[in-house]
């Protein structure tokens, strides 16, 4: 009956029209700050996002034309009162052309990538600054070290805090992206900035230096992208972009004065 590949058509054209409408509407389907809907507000998000805009393209190409045969194949080859079905054995030729072309494409991907990831993952790429904090993630939280205002790891003056991150917006050329060393204290966690398109698993017994970059000031999301245990769910955590290295400072220096506030608490209460 038609009916029925009238029916198949409609299911199509829907499908196809949520593919046609993506590339236009990034804000539907990728992860974008509320106050910049339409972009990505990193310069590593932008190069990540035209990859996945360009498989976009190829798969939906694919994807439109594969519909369009298998509508106009369920509409053309009915079934008739008396139509024979006829058997054949394959064909070697159309078997070599459709394994061909999604090799030729992987490799093309797989080239095209290429740039993009050695500058976010290769470790030569990482940029030549101290590093902001050590991260370490553990069930179920962020335990971040903040180098403090020596800028180096690991001394007296370094600044602890949970679930919240923070660094300097990067401006045109002039700063380079934030670094972070991430580590895991227990299982394997996964290090996610999904508005800045960061993801960097972080592994027991590794110190894996991550970077990232982000140009609008506000506020942003970290999250937890490996399933660590029951309280998943509870390593979502605040990213707070400074407008500028003063606005950070500034910040710093509250946060270690409330430090210093409390470790004297504690003493003064553990003297009694
Ligand atoms: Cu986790």
């Amino acid at each position: 009956m038609r009916y029925w590949s009238i029916l198949f058509a409609l299911a199509a054209v829907f499908s196809i029209g949520a593919f046609v409408y993506a590339p236009f509407s990034p804000d539907w389907w990728l992860p974008n700050s509320a106050n910049e809907p339409y972009h990505a507000v990193s310069k590593f998000g932008r190069e990540i996002d035209s990859l996945f805009l360009i498989i976009l393209w190829i798969t939906g190409i694919v994807f439109i034309g594969t519909q369009i045969a298998l509508v106009w194949v369920s509409w053309k080859y009915i079934d008739k009162p008396g139509s024979v079905a006829t058997y054949f054995h394959g064909s070697q030729r159309l078997e070599v052309i459709w394994t061909i072309i999604p090799a030729a494409i992987l490799v093309f991907i797989a080239l095209y990538q290429m740039g993009t990831w050695a500058e976010i993952k290769f470790r030569s790429s990482a940029p030549k600054v101290l590093p902001l904090a050590e991260v370490t993630a553990r069930q179920f939280q962020w335990v971040i070290r903040y180098a403090g205002p020596d800028g180096k790891l690991h001394t007296t003056d370094d600044l602890h805090l949970v679930n919240d991150l923070h660094f300097v917006k990067s401006a045109e050329k002039l700063e380079k992206p934030a670094l972070i060393w991430l580590q895991s204290g227990d299982v394997l966690h996964s290090f996610f900035l999904p508005q800045l398109r960061i993801k960097q698993d972080a592994v027991p017994g590794l110190k894996i230096p991550v970077w990232f970059d982000c140009d609008r000031a506000g506020q942003y999301e970290l999250l937890c992208a490996e399933l660590c245990g029951w309280g998943h769910y509870k390593m979502r955590s605040k990213v707070t972009v400074h407008e500028n290295q003063a606005d950070f400072d500034e910040w710093m220096q509250r946060k270690l004065s409330e430090q210093n506030q409390s470790q004297i608490a504690a003493v003064a209460q553990g003297g009694k």
